[in-house]
């Protein structure tokens, strides 16, 4: 059996349109997805929307519509960011679904009966634009008395009858937990965060409400509805058919193997989650990690501002695969970032237009004109081309160690690090010369170079694989070799393979000034 993998983003809610941030997350996962596919793994990668709750009934009572045609409507337009985005997910989860009204009950029935819910009364803050409990010591004053979260959000005083979890018997058992698995939270800054909020000590969490009733109703909890945090979590094991926990789908894939959130949630998911699953009797994730987070131009992002990132509008603009690059390329993975028109444009003209596209232009142009448009024969290898060759070559383990980080980042540096010496090596070896005056060495060379230009095309598939898909096509590398296995010398270049006449894959980005200056 192969390898079992399960990477999963947040459910976003359905409050606003997509933007940047949940494409960015959404992207990462794909990354992940795409490249354990390719690496031989059985797959499943979840994403969904976020449906209930007080914030998503108050958009939809500002939009004028019942909670379920608005978020009917919205949700399908995080559905089509996903097929704008190229993404991979095997699922697509929606809240406000039977199966997971179904998961959620059963769930919350599990931890009843094991004595971990109990019925009281919630008197304490709550901020709605995070759906989240705070306690009075976390936070701030506001300019206008108004009491402010750490997220910046504004609080409001909430008293109702309220079912509890019993979250404080959970504190020394959570932090045994991060103990046995270190690198169950990462990066690793993340997780000094999340340590010192449970040892500051534990409150029993409220997870039901009930001065609204857009929610899953509390089996046996007349006017209560679940926690909208309890309900969304639940997604991660509605996906896999809970409460079926002795089906196939379920037993292969959970734990999951990675949580990806942004740094906004992490104390859900490595403190509430991984108490939920505990106190159900199921096991917690294998890893959660927290990215960082877009600001625009150096401003935050937000819809008071106007500055909001559209990822189509962007996806319009640059490209698609030019936008999953520059994501993933452009920030330390982890880190915030800034997101800015010119070093969007700056990564598309170095990196791509004259990185790995000159190289496979100036590749296959000369494989076309020198080579009769064949895979050309390799002959004896010097000390240089063997060079080239081995880094290359090494690749596969370099940049499998970065994704299971996942530091994207990193990976791609390796990648353009074999670019830079690849564009090196052609202009050392300068095998337009060599056509005079050794045919049999510029082929060697050219070779080579397409050998190389192939385990570049292989390993970018996940980041870019429409373009990266092209470069195979260049290369005639057929689709039943474009797995991971392919990088096994069985599948290298066959001399004498006709090859499609070289078209360009990584056009520059023309900015208008400079395409009006051109024209005069
Ligand atoms: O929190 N930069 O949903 P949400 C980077 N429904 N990432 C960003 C971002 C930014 N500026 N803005 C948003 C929720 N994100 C809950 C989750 S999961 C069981 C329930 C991304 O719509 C990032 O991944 O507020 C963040 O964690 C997520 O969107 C929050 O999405």
């Amino acid at each position: 059996m192969p390898p079992s993998y399960l990477v999963t983003t947040p459910i976003y809610y359905v409050n606003d349109k997509p933007h940047i941030g949940s494409a960015y997350t959404t992207l990462a996962c794909d990354v992940l997805a795409r490249f354990k596919r390719l690496d031989g793994y059985r797959v499943k990668f979840l994403t969904g929307t976020d449906e209930h709750g007080q914030k998503v009934a108050k958009s939809a009572a500002a939009a004028g519509m019942d909670p379920q045609s608005f978020t009917d409507k919205v949700s399908q337009s995080f559905r089509g960011l996903t097929k704008e985005l190229n993404i991979s997910n095997d699922d697509f989860i929606r809240t406000t679904e039977a199966r997971h009204k179904k998961a959620c009950q059963a769930l919350w029935n599990t931890l009843l009966e094991r004595g971990e819910i109990y019925l009281g009364n919630y008197a304490g803050w709550y901020a709605l634009r995070d759906e989240a409990y705070y306690a009075e010591n976390e936070l701030t004053e506001g300019p206008n008395g108004k009491k402010i979260a750490p997220s910046g959000a504004e609080c409001e005083w909430v008293e109702e009858p309220s079912y509890f979890f019993r979250l404080s018997a959970w504190g020394d058992r959570l932090l045994q937990f991060y103990e046995d698995i270190p690198d169950f939270i990462l990066p690793l800054t993340r997780r000094n965060e999340v340590t010192s909020f449970v040892k500051s000590g534990l409150q029993d969490l409220s997870v039901s409400r009930t001065t609204l009733s857009w929610g899953v109703p509390v089996p046996d909890g007349p006017g209560h509805v679940m926690y909208v945090w309890l309900d969304a979590l639940t997604y991660y094991l509605t996906a896999l058919g809970y409460p079926d926990t002795q089906a196939e789908t379920f037993t292969t894939f959970w734990p999951a193997d990675l949580q990806m959130v942004g740094k906004d949630i992490l104390r859900f998911h490595a403190v509430y989650w991984p108490a939920f699953l505990m106190a159900a009797g199921l096991q917690p994730p294998k890893r959660v990690f927290a990215h960082g987070w877009w600001t625009n131009e150096g401003q935050k992002i937000s819809k008071s501002l106007g500055n909001v990132i559209d990822p189509l509008a962007l996806i319009e603009t640059y490209g698609l695969d030019q936008t999953r690059y520059f994501l993933m390329r452009e920030v330390p993975f982890g880190n915030d970032g800034d997101f800015s028109h010119d070093s969007m444009i700056r990564r598309i003209n170095s990196d791509l237009a004259n990185g790995i596209g000159n190289l496979a232009q100036r590749t296959l142009s000369l494989i076309a004109k020198n080579a009769d448009g064949k895979v050309p024969v390799c002959g004896v290898l010097t000390q240089e081309d063997t060079r080239l060759l081995d880094a290359a070559r090494g690749l596969p383990e370099i940049v499998r160690r970065e994704i299971d980080v996942p530091a994207f980042h990193k990976a791609l540096d390796a990648l353009w690090d074999v670019v830079s010496q690849a564009d090196r090596y052609i202009d050392e070896q300068a095998p337009w010369s060599l056509r005079k005056t050794d045919l049999s060495r510029m082929n060697t060379v050219l070779y080579v170079l397409a050998e190389v230009l192939r385990h570049l095309g292989l390993l970018l598939q996940p980041f870019m694989p429409e373009k990266a898909g092209l470069l195979l096509d260049q290369l005639a590398v057929p689709a039943d070799s474009r797995s991971f296995a392919a990088f096994d010398s069985a599948h290298a270049l066959q001399a004498g393979t006709l090859l499609p006449a070289p078209e360009g894959i990584f056009p520059r980005y023309v900015v208008e000034a400079e395409a009006a200056a051109h024209k005069g």
